[in-house]
This record gives structure tokens, C-alpha cells and sequence, in this order.
């Protein structure tokens, strides 16, 4: 099975799915653009969570990072006068190196993730959904700026006038999502924030046709008519549709299987089940429901 992820909702449902289906039968296309460099070097915040989730490395407080990970070098920095926006772990900046080497040296991201998978022992496919720079930039009440510096340093308040993502008109999906799309007949949409997770996955030329003839499955990330996390209320209402069930419907388009919280308002087709997944039993027991609701599809 084909799955579309962000960097936490996902993830929640990928620590379920990988204990069902082999590895060979798992494989995650994933959002890079709320990527940056950092000190140096290249951060993919959901390529990462992605990563770490699958080698039962993430840290489950956060969803982003890896568990017991210790901040010496970020921390060291800010005595250093050096004000490093993100709190890099030290692992985590490791990871980060790991990847950057390769880029530095002309290698792809597909290829770096590649290698980066095979070195944390993670055995399903992870592929990023390009290989050229695509970048969210929201439009604020306090000017432009990346997604990082709105959802990080401005901690999501500054008003949200527009999304875009910059670099999109001369990007490509990856050769390995291309290829991923030829091969697969079921692609999971998992409950990742519609605008800055999926949105620019499906705003990849020619992915939305490519998904036309697939059996689409979506898993909303609203529970109990609200996201869990993040702002994805915000940023849907800025692409001016509600913050809703029916707002997510929207923005994905083409779904033949529409798995929505079971206190949803939305009157739509679809199916529900409980989706909160706070622990890895809840995480199995969405995963195994979904996979029950494919079949039975
Ligand atoms: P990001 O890259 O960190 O923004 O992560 P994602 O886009 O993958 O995930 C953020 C979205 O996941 C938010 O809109 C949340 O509402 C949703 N989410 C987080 N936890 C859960 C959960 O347990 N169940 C469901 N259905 N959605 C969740
Ligand atoms: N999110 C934060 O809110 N604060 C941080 O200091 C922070 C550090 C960080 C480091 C590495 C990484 O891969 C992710 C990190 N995140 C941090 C997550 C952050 O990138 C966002 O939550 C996601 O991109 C939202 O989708």
C-alpha cells in the first residue's frame, strides 16, 4: 500500500500499520516541503518522523525528534550567541549531517533517504515526494515568511492571509513516487494537515490526474471536528474552506473511501471509526479497522 504523510498524524497511523503489514507491502510517500537548512544542514522534518517512527525511534511527546534524544550542541550554540530557530537534538543533528554529506556531494534526497533508511534499519520504502526544493511560505498579518518561522518561532499566531509553495510550478514528483504511481492500485491519503502535509504532495504536476484512476482512501485528521495538533484549522479557513470534515473532502478531491472520527458532523459518504491515536494500541487498532475497511470496500 501507497501512504501520503506528513509528519505527525501519519506517522500515529504508520506505527500501526507497520506491525501488520510486512515491510515489503508498506511504503511512504512524503511531504518535504517545510524542509530547511539549519546550521549547515538539511532538515526534513517529515521524511524524519517518518524515518523515526518506522525504526521505533520517535519521540512520542512531540512527534518530531528522536526519544532521549539531549540538545548539548543546539544548547552550546545559543551560549555561543548563535540563535538556532529549531531545538536540534543531538542524534537528530547526526541524522541531519548523515543526509547533508550526501546532498553536499550531488546525491539526490530520494538516494540520501534511501541510505538514510538502510542505516537506521528501516526496511520499508520511504520516499520523499521530490527531489527539487518546494517551500511553504505563509503570508501573514506580519509579512512573509517560511512555514517553519510561523509555526516555530511565531508559534502560529500571526493571522494567515495565504498559502503557497514556492518552487512548485518547476518541480517533479520524485522518480520513486512517479514510479510508486504506475505500480500501486490503492493510495492511503493518512490524516495529515490538508494544506502543508498532503496539499503540496497533491499539488505536484500531474499527481492529482495520476490519482484519478486509484482506489483513494482518506483518513481524516479532524477528531471530534478538530485537528489534534498543528494549524490546520487556520490554514484551512485561509484556503477558504471551513475547518471541517467537509473542508478536508474538499481540499483532497478524488477520495473513494472517506474514513472520518465517529463524532463527525460531516453528512457526506464516508465511514467511521474512532481515529484518536494516542497510544501504539490505539495506533493498531485504527490501522487494523482501516485495513478491515479497505477490504471490505
Ligand atoms: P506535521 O507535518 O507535523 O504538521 O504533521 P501532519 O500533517 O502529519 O499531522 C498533523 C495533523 O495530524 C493535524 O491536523 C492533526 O489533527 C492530525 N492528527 C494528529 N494526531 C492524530 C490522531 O491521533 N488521529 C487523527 N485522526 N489525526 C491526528
Ligand atoms: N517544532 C517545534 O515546535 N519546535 C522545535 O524546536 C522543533 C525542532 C525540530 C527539529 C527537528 C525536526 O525534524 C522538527 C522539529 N520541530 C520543532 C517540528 C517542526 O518542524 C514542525 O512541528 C513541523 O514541521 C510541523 O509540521
Amino acid at each position: 500500500m501507497l501512504v501520503l504523510s506528513g509528519g505527525t498524524g501519519t506517522p500515529k497511523l504508520l506505527r500501526g500499520l507497520k506491525e501488520i503489514l510486512p515491510a515489503s507491502d508498506l511504503t511512504v510517500v512524503v511531504n518535504t516541503a517545510e524542509d530547511l537548512w539549519i546550521s549547515g544542514n538539511y532538515i526534513s522534518p517529515d521524511i524524519d518522523s517518518v524515518l523515526y517512527t518506522l525504526a521505533d525511534l520517535i519521540d512520542e511527546k512531540k512527534w518530531w525528534g528522536i526519544k532521549g534524544d539531549k540538545t548539548l550542541t543546539h544548547d552550546f550554540l545559543l551560549t555561543l550567541g548563535v540563535d538556532e530557530k529549531l531545538n536540534v537534538g543531538d542524534k537528530d543533528r547526526a541524522v541531519h549531517i548523515f543526509r547533508s554529506n550526501l546532498l553536499r556531494r550531488g546525491v539526490k534526497l530520494s538516494l540520501a533517504t534511501e541510505a538514510l533508511a538502510g542505516a537506521l534499519g528501516v526496511e520499508q520504502k520511504v520516499v520523499p515526494m521530490t527531489d527539487d526544493i518546494v517551500s511553504t511560505v505563509v503570508a501573514t498579518s506580519e509579512g512573509v515568511m517560511h512555514f517553519q518561522d510561523f509555526w516555530v518561532s511565531r508559534h502560529g499566531e500571526p493571522d494567515v492571509r495565504s498559502v503557497v509553495f514556492t518552487g512548485m510550478e518547476e518541480a517533479l514528483p520524485s522518480q520513486g513516487f512517479l514510479a510508486l504511481l504506475e505500480k500501486e492500485d490503492t493510495v492511503l491519503i493518512g490524516p495529515s494537515n490538508p494544506v502543508t502535509s498532503i496539499g503540496p504532495i497533491l499539488a505536484l504536476p500531474g499527481v492529482r490526474e495520476r490519482l484519478r484512476d486509484k482506489k483513494v482512501v482518506a483518513v481524516s485528521p479532524l477528531v471530534g471536528n478538530r485537528p489534534v495538533s498543528g494549524p490546520a484549522a487556520k490554514l484551512m479557513e485561509a484556503r477558504g474552506v471551513p475547518a471541517s470534515d467537509e473542508g478536508i473532502a474538499t481540499l483532497l478531491g478524488h477520495i473513494d473511501l472517506f474514513v472520518v472520527d465517529r463524532k463527525s458532523d460531516y453528512r457526506g459518504e464516508c465511514k467511521r471509526m474512532k481515529t484518536l491515536m494516542r497510544t501504539k494500541n490505539e495506533s493498531l487498532a485504527v490501522a487494523i479497522g482501516l485495513l478491515d475497511m479497505i477490504e471490505c470496500s
